[in-house]
């Protein structure tokens, strides 16, 4: 089954929501509050080991009535049932998506072109789970008998991001074994990363799905280079594993059959890590850590099948950064962890979110009337208050924030976790009560200014808030509880693909990146410049000079 095609302008919710826009745009929160005691419990929904809390945020009731009938009219339902029975919903490249199928239970069944895929995911499972163990415990060794100290994984965009994300995230639960991730062609990188290893005691892992891209196979040749400057070629079955769909290529580098860890292509890219993609995962933190991993993701995609609308997180969330993105007209999102374990988390959504809705054409082919994918970024708590806060208080602009939440802190130190935790709830707090003309000249009184400094100053003490907020909220940052967050976040990316009628599963804004650069590194390799505008031409020249 394909996705529907609708026009989300054309459903009678969107003309609703619009008018309703209008009627509540200057409602301000604190009163909302004020007139209802129950507004918290109203939006915010439990489960699991997470509080979401959703009622800072510039809706009524009415708003997510509307805002679930939009989700009903786009066919919201029917969609999630495409999505995880592997319909190919990636129309343009023709693939199933079916991350969700690599989390699932070794009792379901995942049907991709008439063949179970499930038995293929659990053969590769049981292959990670005894490699990682091997490495860990140091029964698998280097060439010349060294256990293994330094794990490197060669990889970019999909290929890396989650994987680096989810080893810093998880970083608590890390074992001895130091992990790198070599990502960026500039070869500088590499060779930073080289200083710190030795080559008997490093293992490689090249991850690229394709096995083609630039960047990967230059890191794996430059360090495969290095390491016969030091090794013996038989050495490379000992230290160089794979991770790819590739096979062909695999064996042109030198890597053995064995060392082979097979990915499939209805898994996109930046969806991932919880395929063997996250090999650097289990290695970094033991299989059953990795394992918890993947059964948080799999207890939110549970509760995104069965969960009803307006009880279902990543729905609701999705919702929500609808209205702010196209009646609102915000443009940007915030994502603010309150812990510096998720200090990557922004950086991996990006891609998750902006390649997979950064996309103008509707699913029919015409450009949309209408804004999609919205921008992301964040820091965590409490740096970015230091920093870009003040754009959040006081900018122009309306910047709807979520705030990541532990309740635990990992190593018990409950002073500095009140602390933090006094921030993360003040700040939401904040915004959204902002500072009244009366507060601050109280304030400017009672430090001892006079009436005439008060007067001058007031304006620019002011606070508007009113600025919304989303609170996760959930017990500990535990392999289970981080699953659980990365797939909410996965969630919400095709709900709103879903509602903006785009296809959220292709790149090909991506893949342009890869073909361009090749026509000018030959013109950078050899004398010959090609057709360019002056500006690459000067530019190309002036680099050649
Ligand atoms: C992800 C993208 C992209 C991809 C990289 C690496 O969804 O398609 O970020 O992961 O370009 O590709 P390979 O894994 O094929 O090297």
């Amino acid at each position: 089954m394909a996705l529907p095609k609708i026009d989300p302008t054309t459903t009678p919710s969107w003309q609703q929501l619009t008018a309703h826009y209008e009627a509540i745009k200057a409602l301000p929160l604190k009163s909302l509050f004020q007139n209802d005691p129950k507004r918290a419990e109203t939006f915010s929904i439990e489960w699991d080991d997470f509080l979401v809390d959703y009622s800072k945020n510039r809706i009524t009731e009415e708003t997510v009535q509307l805002l679930l009938q939009l989700a009903r009219e786009m066919q919201l339902g029917t969609a999630i049932e495409a999505y995880f029975s592997g319909d190919p919903i990636n129309e343009t490249e023709g693939r199933a998506v079916l991350h969700t199928a690599l989390r699932a239970t070794r009792e379901e069944t995942v049907m991709v072109a008439g063949k179970n895929v499930i038995p293929e995911v659990y053969e590769i499972r049981e292959k990670i789970r005894g490699f990682s163990n091997a490495v860990i415990s140091g029964e698998k060794r280097g060439y010349t008998g060294k256990s293994f100290t330094d794990i490197v994984n060669i990889g970019i965009g999909g290929s890396d991001l989650g994987p680096a994300m989810a080893t810093e995230a998880l970083g608590f639960y890390k074992n001895h074994l130091k992990t790198h991730f070599v990502s960026n062609v500039d070869g500088d990188h590499v060779h930073e990363i080289i200083k710190k290893l030795d080559p008997e005691t490093t293992l490689f892992i090249v991850v690229s799905k394709s096995f083609t891209t630039q960047e990967t196979q230059s890191n794996a040749e430059t360090l495969k280079e290095w390491f016969l400057q030091h090794a013996p070629e038989t050495a490379i079955g000992k230290h160089f594993i794979a991770v790819s769909t590739n096979l062909e290529k695999i064996r042109e580098f030198g890597i053995t059959e064995d060392n082979v860890f097979p990915m499939w292509d209805w898994v996109g890219g930046r969806f991932s890590l919880w395929s063997a993609v996250g090999l650097s995962i289990a290695l970094s933190v033991g299989y059953e850590n990795y394992e918890q991993l993947l059964q948080g993701a799999n207890a939110m995609d549970i509760h995104f099948k069965e969960a009803k609308f307006s009880e279902n997180i990543p729905v609701i969330l999705a919702l929500l950064s609808v209205w702010y993105n196209n009646f609102f007209g915000a443009e940007t999102e915030a994502i603010i962890p309150y812990t510096q374990y998720l200090h990557r988390l922004s950086a991996y959504l990006q891609q998750g979110i902006m390649e997979s809705n950064g996309k103008s054409r509707a699913r029919n082919g015409e450009r949309v009337g209408y804004e999609t994918g919205t921008i992301i970024w964040g820091e965590p708590g409490t740096n970015s208050q230091h920093a870009f806060f003040q754009l959040i208080h006081q900018g122009t602009k309306l910047i709807p924030t979520d705030f990541i939440g532990f309740k635990k802190p990992l190593h018990g130190n409950q002073q500095h976790h009140n602390k933090l935790m006094a921030n993360f709830f003040a700040q939401t707090e904040a915004l959204m009560n902002g500072k009244t003309a009366d507060e601050v000249h109280r304030e400017l009184k009672n430090s001892g200014h006079s009436e005439a400094e008060i007067q001058q100053l007031l304006p620019f003490k002011l606070f508007e808030g009113n600025k919304p907020t989303t609170t996760i909220l959930a017990d500990t940052l535990s392999p289970k509880n981080l699953g659980a967050l990365i797939a909410l976040y996965e969630h919400k990316i095709f709900v709103q693909g879903v509602i903006w009628n785009i296809f959220s599963y292709d790149q090909w804004g991506v893949e342009l990146g890869k073909q361009l650069a090749k026509t000018i590194l030959n013109e950078l390799e050899n004398s010959e410049l090609g057709n360019h505008d002056g500006s690459t031409l000067r530019l190309i020249q002036f680099f050649k000079e």
